[in-house]
């Protein structure tokens, strides 16, 4: 790929509902695009950092500095022609940013793709016409409230419920959730790093609410506390944002941190990364499920895609746009009889409503090859 052209660009996505975490709440996805251009085809990538380092130590500002002053020259510097398989390796040296990595790398993967015609899915590995998803419901005011969000997204068709907990909000709600929804509703919590191994018998007491899995509830660095969680508790332990790499999933499988993953493709530094995840995961019997950070339908229908790979083998949070937004910078993903259609098209798929993007865009900055 002979890249001409980088641009990116922030957009701000009003949230159809506020989402409240043990970290933060959202009521507006600010999310950096970006669109590289090659003579052959245009390409889009999503960062999916968000205004504020709370999840991880990833931030827009943060990540848009690291694309233009260091990330982009050094695409450009890799030479006239890059693949997108060269990605990676021509940004390794700078440490970390991996959310802003994976963006420009699939800026340039879905510009190959769409100039090869390949879809994404078809590229990565996946198969099947369709996905189906799951819902990560936020934490609310009152257990009433919650329980009316989630009997909504169970008419809506969602067959697997996420719920975010925090210490305060985690037993009671839960138990009522689970005598809303039945007992063979399939049902997960999410903690965002919000406890400490001196809560591991306050867990332990989730064990008896029949949860496929309760995720990420220690600190990101606390495997071996995970480790010992997972030996006092018989619900799974699954990992989210301790995993930041094939080679972390390897290690926390390998001393019994988990026995699920959680894989975001930003969070590892892209979706070639995220495949490796996969690959390990699955060579070890761990099964894997797509995680989800309010993409807009970029990241939207890259997660489609590899949510389709073999080892997908729990629903992901990959719910319908309406669930987070009115207006996206693609055409809407729907749910239907319970599952959202993938993207066959060349590439990711789907195409960017570029009127939409200039409008919902609060800053701009782009960068062209010199010679
Ligand atoms: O921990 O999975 C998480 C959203 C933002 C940041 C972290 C997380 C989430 C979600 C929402 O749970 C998943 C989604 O529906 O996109
Ligand atoms: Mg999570």
């Amino acid at each position: 790929m002979r890249i001409e052209r980088v641009e990116l660009l922030l957009v701000e996505l009003p949230l159809v509902r506020a989402f409240r975490t043990s970290f933060g709440t959202e009521t507006t996805r600010a999310a950096i695009l970006v669109h590289v251009e090659t003579p052959e085809a245009e390409g889009w990538g999503e960062c999916v950092a968000s205004r504020e380092p709370l999840y991880s130590s990833e931030f827009n500002d943060a990540a848009w500095s690291v694309l233009s002053e260091f990330l982009v020259p050094a695409l450009l510097a890799a030479g006239p022609d890059v693949a997108a398989e060269d990605v990676a390796e021509a940004l390794a040296p700078f440490k970390g940013h991996r959310m802003a990595k994976a963006a420009l790398e699939l800026a340039v993967l879905d510009a190959k793709l769409r100039s090869t015609g390949q879809s994404l899915q078809e590229y990565l590995g996946g198969s099947g016409d369709r996905v189906t998803p799951g819902v990560s419901v936020g934490i609310t005011d009152t257990i009433d409230e919650l329980l009316a969000i989630v009997a909504a997204h169970r008419d809506e068709g969602y067959r697997r419920v996420k719920l975010k907990i925090e210490p305060g909000f985690d037993l009671e709600p839960v138990r009522r959730v689970r005598s809303l929804l039945g007992p063979d509703f399939p049902l997960q919590v999410d903690a965002n790093t919000a406890y400490s191994r001196a809560d591991i018998d306050h867990l332990a007491q989730l064990d008896e609410l029949g949860l496929l899995l309760v995720e990420q509830p220690l600190a990101e660095e606390d495997l071996l506390g995970h480790a010992e969680l997972a030996r006092r508790m018989s619900t799974p332990v699954c990992l989210d944002e301790s995993i930041v790499s094939a080679r972390t999933a390897e290690d926390a499988i390998e001393i019994g941190a988990c026995s699920v993953v959680n894989i975001k493709a930003g969070r590892v530094g892209g979706y070639l990364e995220a495949r490796r995840v996969h690959d390990v995961c699955r060579a070890r019997n761990v099964p894997v499920w797509c995680g989800g950070m309010l993409e807009t339908g970029i990241g939207r229908a890259a997660n489609l895609a590899l949510a389709t790979l073999p080892g997908f083998l729990l629903p992901g949070d990959i719910s319908a746009t309406d669930r987070y937004y009115r207006e996206d910078v693609t055409a809407p993903f729907a749910l239907e009889a319970g599952s959202i259609a993938v993207p066959h098209r060349p590439g990711l798929g789907v195409e960017v409503d570029r009127k939409v993007v200039d409008r919902l865009a609060v800053r701009r900055a782009e960068t062209s090859r010199a010679s």
